[in-house]
């Protein structure tokens, strides 16, 4: 007899992911939120993940290298110095990321980035479209890959096709400052399903296909170049009780030992992002700058932890973020360092998770201050770490779309250093049963709204929409 589990993975289709970056299930540890619950997907139905290799390469491959990793399939492809440069560093990075995170002054415009991101995605497309059956369902990942499901209808691809945008989708008058915004916004249409983080980027996505385009709405679901989708939040989870498990783990205890000794006095405040201009950390120094201003009796008694690991560093942008921060740092531990104690503690090298989690449940404070962010899994990493018995504080920027889901956090705004100060020291002197209630409430959402529930909510939505695509005027054939 077939066995439950197989059974049911056999009643549903094959899933395809798609993904700038692919993980092997070996390195999903590292690989963080978005590898583990792609790979949980695609060991629970079978199915394939398609994306670049991670390797440059002088002659890349037209067809992708295939490795099999149980029912999972890993299909990679390399990409040429050049391709890497315009898709990856150039439009995707220098245009769209800063574009979409509201900095207008940061985003550069290069036509021959913008045809080098979309000769990279029909690439992609065309070496995928072989391997893809009938019925896959097909989901798509991220600001790389905005006109993948076009390039795949230009192939003829008739399949389902979901799209996430992990980040923020911006307001239409940063869009439309953005010289290829039509035929963008045209791609998105070739998607069944677009699904955003919160209910504000859905808003602001409708706004601009009504004002831009005069797209038609009825309940979830939009028209316009021709098309029908269905546009809604999945707002992203992590899985919390793994992560829960893992801040109890030998390591993470080791590292919480590390951090707590000779400071069991002290307050330590952790921060935890990718080194980007857009996670607000020379804000969040200036915060603690402030906070040691107003309230003395921080000195010697608090300490930013910040671990913030190299990112694209190959960009610009990234280079000079590295180099401000270094230099507030020092200012800051300059002013106010005694012979046993700085301030803060930056640390610019990528930590193991499990020593991380250590890190959160040793901190008395979370701070995520971004600027503008997706959601922010920091954020909800360090509420899952905490000893539900003895929690730390999170105190969270509004400007993160976890904030609209974590309200029980002390909601700040991160370019105001005198509020934050402020919440830091709430934080500090925030009463056990206070602390302990914001963070029942904080761990009860997350536990219900985690990995799976995001997962298992797109794809469900994506298989719902195949079943509208068969009514009338199913308008793949106007789409091409
Ligand atoms: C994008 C969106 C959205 C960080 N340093 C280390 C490390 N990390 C891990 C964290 C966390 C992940 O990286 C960062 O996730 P975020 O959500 O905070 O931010 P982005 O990388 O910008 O992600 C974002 C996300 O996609 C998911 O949809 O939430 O808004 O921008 O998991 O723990 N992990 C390890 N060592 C480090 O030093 N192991």
């Amino acid at each position: 007899m077939t066995p439950p589990s197989l059974r049911k993975a056999a009643q549903r289709p094959r899933l395809v992911a798609v993904s700038n970056r692919v993980t092997h299930p070996r390195g999903a540890a590292r690989g963080g939120g978005l590898a583990v619950a792609l790979l949980d997907a695609l060991r629970e139905r079978g199915g394939l993940w398609f994306g670049w290799s991670g390797q440059i390469s002088d002659h890349p491959d037209t067809r992708p290298a295939v490795v099999e990793s149980g029912p999972i399939r890993l299909a990679t492809m390399d990409l040429s110095q050049a391709e890497h440069d315009a898709y990856y560093n150039g439009f995707a990075n220098r245009c769209l990321w800063p574009l979409f995170h509201l900095r207008l002054d940061l985003t550069a415009f290069d036509p021959q980035h913008y045809d080098g991101y979309m000769r990279v995605n029909r690439r992609l497309a065309g070496a995928l479209w072989p391997l893809l059956q009938d019925d896959d369902l097909i989901w798509i990942h991220d600001y790389h890959l905005l006109p993948f499901a076009e390039a795949l209808r230009e192939q003829r691809a008739k399949q389902q096709i979901g799209f996430f945008l992990h980040i923020p989708f911006p307001v239409p008058e940063m869009l439309t400052a953005l010289p290829h915004y039509r035929d963008l916004m045209r791609s998105l249409f070739s998607y069944d399903l677009l699904g955003f983080q919160t209910e504000d980027d859905v808003q602001r996505f409708r706004d601009c296909a009504v004002r831009e385009f005069g797209a038609q709405l009825r309940g979830d679901t939009i028209t316009a170049f021709g098309r029908r989708l269905t546009a809604r939040a999945f707002p992203i989870g992590i899985d919390a009780r793994e992560f829960a498990q893992i801040a109890g783990s030998p390591t993470a205890q080791q590292e919480f030992q590390r951090v707590r000794a000779h400071r069991e006095d002290r307050t330590v405040i952790v921060g935890v992002d990718r080194l980007d201009y857009t996670k607000g950390i020379p804000e969040r120094f200036r915060s603690v700058e402030c906070l040691l201003d107003r309230y003395p009796d921080t000195h010697g008694q608090v300490e930013l932890l910040q671990i913030a690991p190299t990112s694209r560093g190959e960009v610009p942008e990234y280079m000079a973020i590295r180099r401000e921060l270094e230099q507030i740092a020092g200012n800051i531990n300059g002013r106010y360092a005694q012979l046993d104690w700085e301030p803060i503690r930056y640390i610019n090298r990528p930590l193991g998770r499990r020593q991380l989690a250590g890190i959160y449940r040793a901190s008395r404070i979370g701070l995520v201050t971004p600027l503008r962010d997706g959601m922010n899994l920091v954020a909800k990493e360090y509420v899952a770490a905490q000893d539900p018995a003895d929690p730390g504080v999170l105190v969270l920027s509004r400007f993160a779309g976890a904030a609209r889901q974590m309200q029980s956090a002390l909601i700040v705004n991160p370019y105001d250093n005198t509020a934050v100060a402020d919440a830091l020291q709430t934080a500090r002197y925030m009463s056990l049963e206070e602390r302990r209630n914001r963070h029942a409430a904080l761990m009860r959402d997350l536990l219900r709204d985690d990995a799976d529930a995001w997962r298992e909510a797109f794809l469900e939505e994506l298989q719902r929409c195949s079943a509208q695509r068969e009514e009338p005027a199913s308008p793949t054939a106007q789409a091409a």
